[in-house]
């Protein structure tokens, strides 16, 4: 039984005469290394899984791609507008040489048939964002809802459309990773049964190297990147990695076809052995295409590259790289030995030195899908400076957040906010930016309406109309967005509800929660089977489950059913605000920030002044300047 000797080849690869005498001879040894049956039984070895395979899916000029489904519109330069900026261009477009930075008059001059289109935005009064005519950032708030949705039905058919057990990471709006080591190794076991047994005359027993792989046939799974760009005839005997990853190219292939026969949308994929090429090679070839990168290929692909192209080395610490060391290349960068980095730019800038010689044990991992929380927010072209201006605003940040919570719903039903918080940037006050919070209370159906009566409010806490003011930014979010499961036992202590209807007669306390809709959305409904126990019988009043204080609205707000309702929510909002400091102290600490941009994340409540520490070591090149 013959194997390749481990590491022979990558060894020859790096003989040129830029390899340095202190790097040591193992930087690229993991490239080729022996797989034995241990290895090939051993079901837990992570991100050190020598036949690890990992994608990374990216979908071609994506919001362009959306409007082109949307509009039906195929065969046509496409651009998305956001006022007056290209956010993104369609491939026809491109070959005009239109690209995202510039103007939108350039563009048409290079290009006169050019479908231009602009994303959807928000309109006071309206409950759903449109395309309308000549949008105006004075008037209108721009809506991704579109992109979202599709993001979340492409990310959906990765899922499904993948063989069981891949892991799945969505990684940005229009791009996922995934880690198909584990379902690729089963179907290896499948395709080469003999592997599955260690042979009786294995001399090392489990730890005998496997035989040599079959050589891979890479038609119809993508582009190869060759071994040497300069010659790409010369290739190499194939490794049980490549057939990882040609079976890895198989699904991905596969996968890729479906979304654009079902969604219509074509995507560029990258297939590697770790998160970090994948990422890389995914944009080898775009678009409509999906490139692999073998390992024998890897120092070639990597050497000549311009460090400063890589993630994360574009800015401060790929300038101090590019400074310290007088250099370009991540060749030339390989002549700094790890000891030395880690003395320039601290301990753990040895993620970089991996990085250069293409290591990276960053897992793929399904995050929460559901972001725990949302938030609509406005830059104001005309500052507020009245208080009552803020109510137009409040109506368009409530539409886009009730739609997107509604949205989360249909995909995780029973998803509830706990908090809803408004904050304003008043840059005359001395606090430049000031939120107010509430629990959100548990209502059946979540309007605008409902969002904006809880958001009116918090706006007349917030702002005194007195004070003289100049509000420049308005946004409103969720917090603590949590599926009813596990969230309804918290919506559940706020609002003790247990509403009077067959479900809730049952004695499982499970079923009991389940039916447990709202407070206020059982008092909305008149046919009284719904109503909850806190709230009494003709709605006008209720008692806190935790003080046990019973508040009623007066005479004079129930004379129509909106005014009740209403008055309702206002009530039991002022209410909790007493228990509000309680909350406020559970609220996680490391809410995730809304990552999307132009979206300011949330302000926490204010804890105690936290003294502001300097980064230390490699974090100071990743600071803001
Ligand atoms: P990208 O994936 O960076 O670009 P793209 O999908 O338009 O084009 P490519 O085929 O080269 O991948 O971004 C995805 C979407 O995110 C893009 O369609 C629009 C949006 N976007 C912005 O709004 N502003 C930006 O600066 C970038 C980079 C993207
Ligand atoms: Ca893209
Ligand atoms: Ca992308």
């Amino acid at each position: 039984m013959s194997t390749t000797a481990p590491h022979s080849r990558s060894k020859s690869l790096w003989k040129g005469k830029d390899r340095p005498a202190d790097t040591p001879a193992s930087d690229f040894d993991d490239l080729d290394p022996v797989i034995t049956y241990r290895t090939l039984f051993t079901q837990n070895l992570g991100v050190r899984d020598p036949l690890r395979v990992i994608a990374l899916c990216d979908s071609d000029a994506f919001y362009a791609a959306c409007e082109m489904v949307r509009l039906g519109i195929f065969d046509k330069p496409l651009v998305v507008l956001q006022w007056s900026m290209l956010i993104a261009v369609n491939y026809i477009a491109r070959k005009f040489g239109i690209t995202r930075m510039m103007k939108i008059q350039d563009a048409k001059e290079r290009c006169p048939d050019l479908v231009v289109v602009h994303v959807a935005t928000y309109k006071e009064g309206e409950k759903e964002p449109g395309y309308w005519e000549n949008p105006d950032t004075r008037t209108h708030k721009v809506s991704l809802d579109l992109y979202r949705r599709e993001s979340v039905k492409m990310l959906q058919m990765y899922k499904e459309g993948l063989p069981e057990d891949t892991e799945v990471e969505k990684a940005s709006i229009d791009e996922a990773f995934m880690d198909l080591t584990r379902p690729v190794r089963q179907i290896l076991l499948e395709r080469y049964p003999y592997l599955a047994q260690v042979p009786d005359d294995a001399p090392l027993g489990l730890d005998t190297p496997l035989p040599p792989p079959p050589q891979v046939s890479w038609q119809q799974l993508g582009t190869i990147i060759p071994m040497d760009p300069s010659n790409e005839e010369v290739d190499a005997p194939s490794t049980w990695h490549d057939v990882a990853l040609s079976i890895a190219a198989e699904s991905m292939e596969k996968v890729r076809q479906q979304i654009s026969a079902k969604l219509g949308y074509t995507t560029s994929a990258g297939i590697a052995r770790n998160k970090f090429l994948a990422k890389l090679c995914a944009s080898y070839r775009k678009p409509m295409n999906q490139s692999i990168l073998r390992n024998a290929a890897i120092p070639n692909y990597l050497k000549p590259m311009a460090f400063q192209k890589i993630r994360f080395l574009g800015g401060k610490m790929g300038d101090a790289l590019a400074n310290e060391y007088d250099v370009s290349t991540v060749a030339d960068l390989l002549s700094i030995n790890l000891d030395e980095m880690q003395n320039k730019f601290g301990e753990e800038s040895i993620w970089i030195y991996e990085v250069l010689r293409g290591i990276d044990h960053t897992e793929v991992k399904e995050k929460q899908t559901l972001n725990k929380s949302m938030l609509a927010s406005k830059n104001l072209p005309k500052p507020i400076t009245q208080a009552s201006e803020g109510y137009q605003w409040i109506r368009v940040l409530a539409a886009e957040l009730a739609l997107r919570l509604n949205e989360a719903r249909g995909t995780t039903p029973n998803l509830w906010p706990k908090t809803i918080v408004l904050s304003a940037r008043n840059v005359i006050a001395h606090e430049s930016r000031r939120s107010k919070q509430a629990p959100w209370p548990f209502v059946r159906e979540l309007t605008v309406e409902v969002v904006a009566a809880a958001a009116d409010k918090l706006w007349k806490e917030l702002v005194d109309p007195h004070a003289p003011m100049k509000i420049i930014g308005v946004s409103l979010g969720f917090t603590g967005i949590e599926g009813v499961e596990s969230g309804l036992k918290s919506i559940d202590t706020f609002f003790k509800t247990a509403p009077v209807s067959k479900r809730a007669l049952d004695d499982d306390p499970d079923e009991d929660q389940s039916a447990a809709t709202a407070a206020v959305g059982g008092a909305q409904d008149t046919s009284g089977e719904r109503l909850s126990k806190n709230i009494s019988k003709d709605a006008t009043s209720f008692v806190c489950s935790r003080c046990g204080q019973r508040s009623a609205l007066p005479r004079s707000a129930t004379r129509t059913e909106v005014e009740r309702q209403a008055g309702l929510l206002a009530l039991q909002l002022e209410h909790e605000d007493f228990h509000l400091a309680l909350e406020l102290s559970k609220l996680p600490d490391d809410a995730p920030p809304v990552r999307e941009a132009g979206r300011a994340a949330i302000n926490k409540p204010k804890k105690k002044k936290r003294r502001k520490e300097s980064p230390q070591g490699i974090a100071k090149f990743f600071s803001k300047s």
